[in-house]
């Protein structure tokens, strides 16, 4: 049986950085990432998405501005992960270590994408334009992508492809 995993992703841009977390243990250990993780029950995406950004970064935000969806597979694996991205331009607080990640702001000239999950890369550029976007990437273990869609879309509730 197949299952869904619903998961956020926070960016946090200012100007032109990006704040990054170096993820110290579990699921993407040793990528440079945002901030995010599972939805529990009983919140909203966005509810998780915030809750997620302060556990792991120390910092706060009034609003967060849904940017994309992406769906993974890993090729033998039943669960799928629905990963909601947000971004975010405004924050309160500074950021501190957690447990599970290491904060650092990157300049956007020189982000560490050999360090990042791989398909980033594809889709950083679109994040940073305010383009939302749906995407799909078919995974064999963690580094190799197989296949992957990519598309830009104007309303991301209305467009129910991935
Ligand atoms: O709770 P946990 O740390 O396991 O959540 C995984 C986090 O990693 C969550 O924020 C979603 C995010 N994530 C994936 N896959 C990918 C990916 O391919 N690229 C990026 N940038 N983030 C990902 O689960």
């Amino acid at each position: 049986m197949v299952t869904t995993k619903l998961l956020t992703l926070v960016m946090v841009v200012k100007q032109q950085q990006i704040l990054l977390g170096m993820k110290k243990r579990g699921f993407g250990a040793g990528r440079w990432n945002g901030f995010g993780g599972k939805v529990q029950p009983g919140e909203t995406i966005e509810e998780g998405a915030k809750r997620e950004l302060f556990e792991e970064s120390g910092l706060t935000v009034q609003s967060l501005e849904k940017i994309g969806q992406i769906h993974f597979e890993f090729v033998g694996e039943t669960e799928l992960l629905d990963v909601h991205i947000f971004r975010t331009d405004s924050y309160q607080g500074e950021p501190v270590e957690s447990e599970e990640m290491r904060p650092q702001w990157f300049d956007l000239a020189k982000l560490p994408f050999t360090e990042m999950w791989p398909d980033d890369i594809y889709w950083f550029p679109l994040m940073l334009q305010k383009k939302m976007f749906k995407g799909y990437f078919k995974f064999e273990g963690y580094n190799n992508i197989l296949d992957y869609t990519l598309k830009e879309v104007d309303d991301l509730a209305a467009d129910k492809g991935i």
